[in-house]
């Protein structure tokens, strides 16, 4: 690490790993001009770094010119003026520590909506950018006809001992299979549009500040899924992640409950900064957004147990498993709220 500090010109005091998110890994340095957040991005994962730093780049200059108070991560440049190293097969970038906290659970509705009004203020902030500049950083990440496939390839060449074991929770995924087809009405329909969408919007990628006695979301962080998308990626993601009182690890499925005041939430806050931009087909589909991303979630997790964890990989034994179960309850939960 020595060697990527130096890049950077910086005089470190101290560095630690942080442990979040399932693909890259973070680390914290604080040096003697400030601190910072340093990365390697995952390329097992995302196949061209430089896309990513090509599309924070142009966002980054894009707000700086067209709404230069919006908080945003740009990304930090070497003494050669780098936003992204490579070295020893491995890809560096670091951002500007922002003050502020992340949660990886919600207390209360306020949380939703705060986290809800950033995430719709980043896609409104950046209406006037053409989507289609940037570059696709992982192809159908949310296509969820592809994932679909993916996980009846899953049942055709992942392991058997896994497939046995799992009959109940593939039986029930396959017969939610209709979210598939209004997925592709959806995104085929004249009145939907694709915007810059962040394709994260876990609770945990808000920075979270207290001001004045009340917590307010700040900004947004993990830009690399940032590409052209649907509003039901983000809105989704919302649900799935700020709905529950428990995470996606949890494996006691008795614990798990949803809360339709924070669905309220989310719903406010992403049209206080989206109201005007939205169509109203797209509004009706504010509620199917969580289904999407709900399904496509314990989707993916029960293909990668059956995959042998190749992608989001397994501190324990069954553990993707685990979270795939814990989504199809949620799933259940969700459209209960319905
Ligand atoms: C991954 O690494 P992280 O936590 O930011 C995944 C998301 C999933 C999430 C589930 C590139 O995100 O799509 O929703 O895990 N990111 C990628 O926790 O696959
Ligand atoms: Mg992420």
């Amino acid at each position: 690490m020595q060697n990527i500090f130096k890049q950077y010109g910086w005089e470190v005091k101290a560095s630690s790993q942080l442990h979040q998110g399932l693909i890259n890994s973070t680390y914290a340095v604080a040096t003697l001009n400030g601190d910072y957040i340093l990365q390697t991005i995952n390329h097992h994962i995302f196949k061209d770094p430089f896309a990513i730093d090509f599309n924070i780049n142009a966002l980054s200059s894009y707000l700086t010119n067209q709404a230069p108070d919006y908080l945003f991560t740009h990304l930090e440049k070497t003494l050669d003026g780098k936003t992204l190293i490579e070295w020893e097969g491995k890809y560096f970038r670091a951002f500007k520590k922002i003050e502020g906290y992340a949660l990886s659970l919600l207390e209360n509705e306020n949380q939703a909506y705060e986290a809800a009004k950033q995430f719709g203020t980043f896609t409104h902030q950046l209406s006037n950018f053409d989507a289609n500049r940037l570059q696709i950083t992982l192809p159908d990440f949310h296509n969820l006809s592809l994932r679909y496939h993916q996980f009846l390839d899953s049942l055709q060449n992942g392991n058997q001992d896994r497939i046995n074991a799992a009959v109940t929770a593939i039986s029930f995924l396959k017969a939610q299979q209709p979210y598939v087809e209004k997925y592709e009405k959806f995104i085929q329909h004249s009145d939907v549009k694709r915007r810059v969408t962040h394709h994260d919007t876990k609770i945990s990628n808000v920075l979270f500040r207290q001001s004045n006695g009340a917590e307010k979301g700040i900004c947004v962080i993990d830009l690399d899924t940032v590409m052209p998308g649907y509003f039901i990626s983000d809105i989704g993601d919302m649900c799935r992640t700020c709905l529950c009182n428990v995470t996606e690890e949890e494996a006691n499925l008795d614990l798990l409950q949803v809360d339709t005041n924070k669905w309220s939430a989310i719903q406010k806050g992403y049209l206080f900064a989206m109201d005007a931009e939205l169509s109203s087909f797209e509004k009706d589909h504010f509620f199917f957004a969580g289904q999407f991303m709900i399904y496509m979630q314990a989707l993916r997790f029960l293909t990668d147990h059956l995959n042998m964890d190749i992608y989001y990989g397994a501190q324990k034994e069954g553990q993707n498993y685990v979270r795939a179960l814990n989504q199809i309850r949620l799933l259940e939960l969700y459209n209960q709220l319905a």
